[in-house]
């Protein structure tokens, strides 16, 4: 019976590792950046590399916000039908599917001034993940095309980064279950 529950506890660890080691979050602007008026979002986006299932995370003062909206809106800077809008400072994005979002700040002439962030996502399925948990249909989707007009960005350091994700949470399985058949 514990050899039992010690096995079911072993699976749910590695699950949970797993899940971990395929999720990202991705701090706006990090490092030496935030969500502020400095920061270069364009060059800062095609440093990271968007998998569903990975989280926005926005850090900024009072004097900023965050909107998300429709690509429309975000071409022309417009901030009066945001799909959401927060200013509380510490927004989290989660990003349920692929596809691009779209994100301004709402602050009169900080999108013009280059407070807006395209944010393409893509599905983690190369290489595929050990367990991938259905992606939910986004609210926004409906709105957002699907991501297939411009070419992918350069995949080179991203796809290392993912790399890297995979390998550890592979090796803590792959350590899970040796103290699994240890346990045995
Ligand atoms: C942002 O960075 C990109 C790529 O380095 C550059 O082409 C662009 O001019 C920069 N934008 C601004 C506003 O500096
Ligand atoms: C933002 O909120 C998260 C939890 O929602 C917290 O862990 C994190 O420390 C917060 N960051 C800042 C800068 O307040
Ligand atoms: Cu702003």
């Amino acid at each position: 019976m514990a050899r039992m529950a010690n096995a079911f506890l072993a699976l749910m660890t590695m699950a949970a590792i797993v899940e971990v080691g395929i999720c990202a979050d991705h701090i706006i602007g990090a490092p030496g950046g935030s969500w502020d008026l400095q920061t270069n979002f364009s060059k800062w986006a095609s440093s990271q590399k968007f998998l569903a299932g990975d989280n926005l995370i926005f850090v900024y003062g009072s004097t900023h916000s965050v909107l998300e909206v429709t690509k429309g809106d975000y071409d022309t800077c417009t901030t009066t039908n945001p799909l959401s809008s927060d200013n509380s400072g510490n927004t989290s994005i989660a990003l349920t599917a692929s596809g691009t979002r779209y994100f301004i700040c709402g602050t009169p002439m900080h999108c013009s001034s280059g407070m807006k962030i395209a944010i393409r996502i893509s599905s983690p399925s190369s290489p595929p993940p050990v367990l991938s948990p259905p992606a939910p249909t986004s609210p926004s989707s409906v709105s957002s095309p699907p991501p297939v007009a411009s070419p992918p960005p350069p995949q080179k350091s991203a796809a290392s980064a993912y790399d890297l994700r995979v390998q550890i949470a592979v090796a803590f399985g792959l350590g899970l279950a040796v103290l699994m058949l240890v346990a045995l």
